[in-house]
């Protein structure tokens, strides 16, 4: 069978609701084929379901989306046909990742006591051992490094089950963000990971709407995910159109997820000598997906110009963070500061030789000033962006992956210079 160009090769191994494939002439690669096929408690109910699989593979390919564009490292590369998506080749961690923000389901039944909706800050985490005869046992950080799991050249040591752990966290935060922009929260949800052929840890697996429990609006009663099915003692054919319509549902909400940011940063500088410090500043700003522009203008030689300049961002229709670089007397952040409401941070271009002197024009403001000031052009970009990340999900998770991409990369130099 070839899909959109891809013919598959031998089955590499059949689940209750997909089946992977080896893809001839892509050694490094599969394919994911989803069923029209619905299951719980480990395959005992199970019922057919037709345009499930489609709305699956949809749902799957519109959260790795979301999950590489901010960064993340996953196995998704990108759907083929309705119902299939290539991913690279993984040998899979057999543990099951769960992450809660909100007490419910089995951890109810493991932890007598805890009310429903007791809250977890940080975000709770569980570990369960795949083995369906056995109804998934909970396993602890200890029985998983015990088990001493070798995939693809990788040990998995209590390093990488750290990585795992923080991945699954920031995993859960970046969609429970993106969802509270829908109004709806991510009350829990399961993940897993592999291991590709050049030996990386990898989020892999699916992520579709069997794989978390969703309550627009924090409402239990309202739920949309697969707990709908689960909690059915008889279903009948119009709750199977329910469950399949509320899936779809999700997938629809999920095309909100990636639209083009409103965010802005201007980077005005009042010479035209300010140009080097202001592309430093772009560029940062680049990295973390804050679009910008560059202004030049001198609140101290062209007052108005500046005013006017101002006023095309005030009513731009964009959220706006406004950089301010001048050099010397830093007339320009204060001045913009004095007459917008929008965030003012003044990176003037200073170095060691006039920093004492020049960086008291950006500091000793009068009173009814709140702009900021910081030293760095990388630190004037990250500064403009988590002000934008209050309300834009987008560039919270881009933060929120660059700082745990920083955690594993420190951990894989530690790793290999201590050889523990
Ligand atoms: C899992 C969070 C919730 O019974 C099924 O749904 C099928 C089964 C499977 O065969 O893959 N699913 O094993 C599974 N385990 C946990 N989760 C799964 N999808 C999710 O994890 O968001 C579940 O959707 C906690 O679930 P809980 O409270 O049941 O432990
Ligand atoms: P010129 O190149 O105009 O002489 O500027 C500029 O940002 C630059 O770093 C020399 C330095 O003076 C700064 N400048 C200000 C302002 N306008 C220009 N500080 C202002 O309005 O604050």
């Amino acid at each position: 069978m070839t899909v959109e160009g891809y013919k598959l090769g031998k089955i590499v191994i059949e689940g209750k609701t997909k089946k992977v494939y080896d893809v001839d002439g892509h050694p490094h690669e599969v394919i994911l084929v989803s069923k029209d096929r619905i299951t719980a408690g480990d395959g005992a109910k199970a019922h057919d379901l037709k345009g499930k699989a489609a709305i699956s593979n949809e749902t799957n390919a519109k959260v790795f989306a979301l999950l590489n564009a901010v960064g993340l490292k996953t196995s998704f590369i990108k759907s083929v046909g309705e119902t299939a998506f290539l991913a690279k080749k993984c040998e899979m961690v057999p543990i099951e990742w769960v992450t809660r923000r909100l007490a419910t389901g089995s951890f109810l039944k493991r932890n007598p006591g805890v009310p429903e909706g007791f809250r977890f800050y940080p975000p709770l985490q569980e570990t369960f051992f795949k083995d369906d005869a056995n109804h998934d046992p909970q396993w602890s950080e200890q029985q998983i490094i015990a088990a001493n799991f070798k995939l693809n050249g990788l040990t998995i040591t209590r390093h990488e089950v750290d990585m795992m752990r923080r991945t699954s966290i920031a995993v859960f935060e970046v969609l429970e963000k993106a969802w509270a922009v829908r109004n709806c929260a991510l009350i829990d949800m399961k993940i897993e990971f592999g291991v590709d052929s050049s030996g990386e840890l990898l989020v892999s697996d699916i992520i579709d709407s069997d794989s978390w429990r969703l309550w627009p609006s924090g409402d239990k009663r309202l739920m949309k995910d697969k707990q709908v099915y689960r909690n059915l003692s008889n279903v009948t054919d119009q709750d199977l159109e329910t469950i399949k319509s509320n899936f779809k549902w999700i997938s629809d909400q999920l095309d909100y997820f990636l639209t083009p940011t409103e965010s802005l940063a201007v980077i005005l500088m009042g010479s035209q000598s300010d140009e080097e410090h202001c592309r430093k500043i772009q560029k940062s700003c680049e990295a973390l997906g804050l679009p910008s522009e560059l202004r030049i203008t001198s609140a101290h030689k062209g007052t108005e110009e500046t005013l006017k300049i101002l006023a095309e961002y005030e009513g731009c229709g964009r959220d706006v963070v406004l950089i301010a670089v001048a050099g010397r007397s830093n007339g320009l952040g204060p001045v913009l500061s004095g007459n917008t409401v929008l965030p003012v941070i003044n990176c003037p271009p200073v170095n060691s030789s006039n920093i004492n002197q020049d960086i008291w024009s950006s500091l000793n403001v009068p009173s009814g000033l709140g702009c900021t000031t910081v030293a760095y052009p990388e630190a004037a970009a990250l500064a403009a962006v988590q002000i934008h990340a209050l309300h834009d999900h987008l560039l919270w998770s881009r933060l929120r992956i660059k700082a745990l991409n920083t955690f594993v990369s420190l951990k894989k130099s530690d790793k290999s210079i201590s050889r523990k």
